[in-house]
C-alpha cells in the first residue's frame, strides 16, 4: 500500500486548486469552468483537461504513489513528477516549439500545468485511426538532437552539465525501465503475458542466447551511460501531433518525460525505431502494405532528421579543442548501432511484457497473434546485428520479418 500524505486531484476540488494558485487562475477562469475532464490514459498518472467559458484549455497532471495500471500494490514515487517537470523545462528551453510548455509545477502534490493541446491528438492513436502524420518523425530525429547536443558536455558548462546531471538522477523510474525493458523479456518476473499462440515465440525469445547477451549488453549502455538528459520514453503515446489535412502534422510537441535521466542517446532513438515496428505490424496484420512500409521508412526519416542536425550542432562544441568532424561521426555511427540494439529491447518488452501497445492489442486475436510473432522475430534479428556487428540499417533487419507474417 502506498504512504501517500498529498491530496489528489479530483473533478470536485480542481477548481479550487487552480483559484489557489495565481499562475493558474491567470491562464484560466476556475470560476467560469465549463468541463472538466480526467484523460490519463497513461500507466502511471492522472491527467485532468479543464475549459473554461472563454475557451481556455489548462491540463494538470498529477502523478500517483503508485502504478495507475496495477493498482497500490506497486508503488512509484511521485518524485518522478519533478523529473518531468525539470527536463521538460530544459527540453523546452532548446526547442520551444517542439515540447509541450511546463506552466507551473507544484512540488509538494507533485501537479504539472502544461499547456492545453487538445486540438492534438496522441501520435499512436493517429497512426491507428489512419491519420499519418507525416512530418512527425523528422520532429522526432531533430528533438533527440537537440537534446543530446543540448543537454551533453558538448553544448552545456561542464559544471553547469554535472549539477544538471545530478538533479536529474532517477532512480526509481530507471529500475523500471532497467526490469520492463532489458531482464524480463529474458527472464519473467511474473509480470509477462502473452497469447496462448505466442507462448512458444515467448519462450524461443527468452531462450535465444544472443538475445539474452544482446539485453545484458543494452541494460549495462542504459545504466552507465550518462550522456544526456534523454527523454526516457519516447514512444508514439510520448508525441502529440495535429494535422489539419489528415496527412501532414502542422504541429508537433514531444511530452511526458518523467523516466527522463542522464542516459544513452540511442536509447530514444531505439524507442521510437520500435514504435514504428508496432505500426508497421499493425498496417501489415490490417492488409494494409503500404502503410506497413511508410511505417518502417520513418525509422530512417528520423535517424536521418537526427544525423544532419546532431552535426550540425556538434559543429560548434563548447570546447571544439579535441571534439571535431571525426569524432562526430564516429559517435554518429555508435549511436546507430547502438539504437538498434535498443529498439530490439524496446520492440520485445512491449509483446512479452506487462506494459502493451495498443497497436497491437487492438488487433483481433487471430491477427494479433501472427504480428505479436513478426515483431519477436525482428527484435531477435536487431540483437543479432548488434551482437555480429553489422552495418545493417533497421528496416532493413526489420521488414523481412514485419511485412510478412505467419
Ligand atoms: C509500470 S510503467 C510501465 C511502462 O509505462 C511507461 O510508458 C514506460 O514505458 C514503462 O515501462
Ligand atoms: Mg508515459
Amino acid at each position: 500500500m502506498s504512504s501517500a500524505t498529498y491530496e489528489f486531484l479530483t473533478n470536485d476540488n480542481i477548481a479550487g486548486y487552480v483559484r489557489g494558485n495565481p499562475t493558474l487562475s491567470a491562464r484560466i477562469d476556475a470560476d467560469r469552468l465549463v468541463s472538466v475532464d480526467e484523460i490519463g490514459d497513461g500507466n502511471l498518472n492522472l491527467v485532468f483537461i479543464l475549459k473554461d467559458a472563454d475557451g481556455r484549455g489548462l491540463v494538470l497532471k498529477q502523478a500517483l504513489p503508485y502504478v495507475r495500471m496495477t493498482g497500490e500494490g506497486w508503488p512509484m514515487t511521485p518524485e518522478r513528477a519533478a523529473r518531468e517537470a525539470g527536463s521538460l523545462s530544459a527540453h523546452h528551453a532548446l526547442v520551444p516549439e517542439l515540447v509541450v510548455e511546463l506552466i507551473d509545477f507544484d512540488p509538494e502534490r507533485y501537479i504539472l500545468a502544461l499547456e492545453d493541446l487538445s486540438d492534438h491528438q496522441v501520435w499512436r492513436g493517429a497512426l491507428n485511426s489512419g491519420v499519418y502524420a507525416d512530418g512527425a518523425a523528422e520532429v522526432v530525429g531533430r528533438y533527440v538532437a537537440a537534446v543530446a547536443f543540448g543537454t551533453s558536455v558538448l553544448g552545456m558548462d561542464r559544471g553547469e552539465q554535472a549539477a544538471a546531471l545530478a538533479e536529474a538522477v532517477n532512480p526509481d523510474l530507471c529500475t523500471i525501465t532497467e526490469d520492463l525493458v532489458f531482464t524480463e523479456p529474458v527472464v519473467d518476473a511474473g509480470r509477462n503475458v502473452v497469447l496462448p499462440a505466442n507462448e512458444v515465440d515467448a519462450a524461443d525469445l527468452a531462450a535465444d542466447p544472443v538475445f539474452a547477451r544482446a539485453m545484458g549488453d543494452a541494460k549495462w549502455k542504459f545504466m552507465t551511460q550518462a550522456e544526456a538528459l534523454i527523454h526516457g520514453d519516447l514512444h508514439t503515446g510520448s508525441v502529440m501531433v495535429r494535422s489539419e489535412d489528415g496527412q501532414a502534422a502542422d504541429s508537433v510537441k514531444v511530452f511526458d518525460s518523467e523516466f527522463a535521466f542522464y542516459g544513452p542517446v540511442a536509447f530514444d532513438l531505439g524507442a521510437a525505431f520500435a514504435n514504428y515496428a508496432f505500426a508497421a505490424a499493425r498496417a501489415t496484420a490490417l492488409g494494409n502494405a503500404e502503410k506497413a512500409a511508410w511505417a518502417l521508412n520513418l525509422a530512417d526519416i528520423t535517424w536521418n532528421a537526427f544525423a544532419e542536425d546532431f552535426a550540425a550542432r556538434a559543429a560548434s562544441p563548447v570546447d571544439p579543442r579535441v571534439w571535431g568532424e571525426e569524432f562526430v561521426a564516429l559517435r554518429l555511427e555508435t549511436w546507430r548501432r547502438e539504437s538498434i540494439l535498443f529498439a530490439s529491447a524496446k520492440m520485445a518488452r512491449r509483446i512479452v511484457g506487462a506494459a502493451k501497445v495498443a497497436d497491437i492489442e487492438t488487433l483481433d486475436e487471430e491477427l494479433r497473434a501472427p504480428a505479436a510473432r513478426s515483431v519477436l522475430l525482428a527484435a531477435r534479428a536487431l540483437a543479432g546485428e548488434w551482437v555480429q556487428g553489422g552495418s545493417a540499417t533497421f528496416a532493413d533487419i526489420v521488414a523481412p520479418r514485419i511485412l510478412r507474417q505467419s
